[in-house]
């Protein structure tokens, strides 16, 4: 596209939302200073560098579409590929099974720091910060119940892993100077009915004092709660209920993954609830079709509805915002970047929102115009104010940049396998 066409179609709608109230320039520079984090794991289906086998553990990956990362150079070389075809600033969320691990193999209660010096060194060069997970699925220790399992033993491996990941998580956060967050998520649960609900519950809670209980102020945690895993329908230890109330009891991070919830429940009103008791919100933007089947994120109304809570909220500094699905069926590169531009988009019409026109109609009882604007806004030319993000950053604009992922998979990822 032309630069003459897509500037002259900016400077009219520019005209147009100024005319509203919005200013648009000013959206532009928040979308451009707002990180998303980028989660390391649609490269190469969840698979990571510690065992070379399928996510298990209450996830899956479905689809075997050529051209997934190998190793450690492949993985890292695609995130540079979708790097350099989108604008905004990323940081990039990586799992503890993704450590630099020499060929040896390390347990997951034999991890450190040294695991992930190279990929703070890659970080720093490629200008993004890290962000970090606990890695409690595809074990042989895993099984139903990890931290909450009533088996001391393997209760204890999976709390020393947890710990010594909120210490890599730590240095990670010190090097880079920004504290690291780091997603606790456990699948812990049961295929069938359970009668001693209470007592897992009680396990959980109390892995996750123990593990708290350390003082890091490189990094911050977050936890992850869920409605049901896969082979684990009947019962979540970490429930939506148990981690708001262990999460605002405890001052701590709630992760909101948002095919975690029941198919009809709206995701996006739990924003201006959880901010008032949880000191801030760690987004998983994913989407869920008929469950969590964490398909490629769209810009669809779930995710809009859910930026907008969180523009109207004026919480873009309290809600971090990553992303969360894994597409083994697709290009894997062009995966990542139609979830990152509907993350972007989504924002983006939030910040475009002529939210005080809106919430004026609202305080006078004017309802039809409030309705009425609401309907309009949807309409208004958003798409032109989106191209000019990308064109005034360098990057491919609309449907360019299919021809490099194209070029990609041919002169990379093909020769992959
Ligand atoms: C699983 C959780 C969790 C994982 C990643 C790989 O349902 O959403 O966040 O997807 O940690
Ligand atoms: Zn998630």
């Amino acid at each position: 596209m032309k630069t003459e066409q897509i500037t002259k179609a900016y400077e009219m709608a520019k005209e147009r939302y100024a005319a509203l109230g919005v200013d648009t320039d000013k959206a532009i520079e928040t979308l451009e200073n707002t990180p998303i984090s980028l989660h390391c794991w649609q490269a190469d289906d969840v698979v990571g560098f510690e065992r070379n086998v399928a996510a298990s553990g209450g996830i899956q990956t479905t689809g075997n579409y050529p051209g997934k990362a190998r190793n450690i150079d492949e993985l890292r070389q695609d995130i540079e590929k979708v790097d350099s075809l989108l604008a905004g600033k990323f940081r990039l969320n990586l799992h503890e099974t993704y450590g630099e691990f020499g060929g040896k193999f390390v347990d997951r209660d034999e991890v450190g720091v040294e695991h992930f010096e190279g990929w703070m060194q890659w970080a720093k060069e490629h200008n993004m910060k890290l962000d970090f997970n606990s890695t409690s699925f595809s074990h042989p220790k895993s099984g139903s119940l990890t931290l909450a399992n009533p088996d001391k033993e393997i209760r204890d491996f999976w709390i020393e892993h947890t710990k010594r990941c909120r210490r890599i998580a730590d240095a990670m956060g010190k090097f880079q100077n920004d504290p690291c967050i780091m997603n606790i998520w456990v699948h812990d649960g049961s295929k069938d009915l359970t009668v001693n609900k209470l007592r897992y519950r009680e396990i959980l809670k109390q892995s996750l004092d123990e593990i708290l209980a350390e003082d890091l102020p490189g990094m911050k945690s977050c936890l992850e709660a869920k409605l049901f895993g896969i082979g684990l329908e009947a019962y979540t230890v970490g429930s939506n209920y148990f981690y708001t109330g262990y999460c605002a009891k405890n001052n701590v991070m709630y992760t909101l993954d948002t095919g975690h919830y029941e198919p009809t429940e709206n995701v996006s009103d739990a924003i201006s609830a959880l901010l008032l008791y949880v000191p801030e919100l760690m987004l998983h933007v994913s989407r869920p079709m008929h469950w969590d089947s964490d398909h490629v994120t769209l810009f669809d109304d779930n995710t809009r509805n859910l930026f907008s809570e969180i523009v109207r909220a004026n919480a873009l500094d309290r809600a971090h915002i990553g992303l969360d699905y894994f597409d083994a069926s697709i290009n894997r590169i062009g995966a990542y970047i139609i979830g990152v531009r509907a993350a972007q988009k989504s924002l983006l019409s939030a910040l475009l929102e002529p939210t005080a026109t809106l919430r004026q109609y609202e305080d006078e009882g004017k309802l039809f115009q409030r309705l009425a604007l609401l309907e309009e806004a949807k309409t208004l030319p958003f798409g032109a104010v989106y191209d000019y993000f990308n064109m005034k950053n360098s990057v491919p604009v609309g449907e360019e940049y299919f021809a490099d992922v194209e070029k990609y998979e041919n002169e990379v990822l093909a020769k992959r396998n």
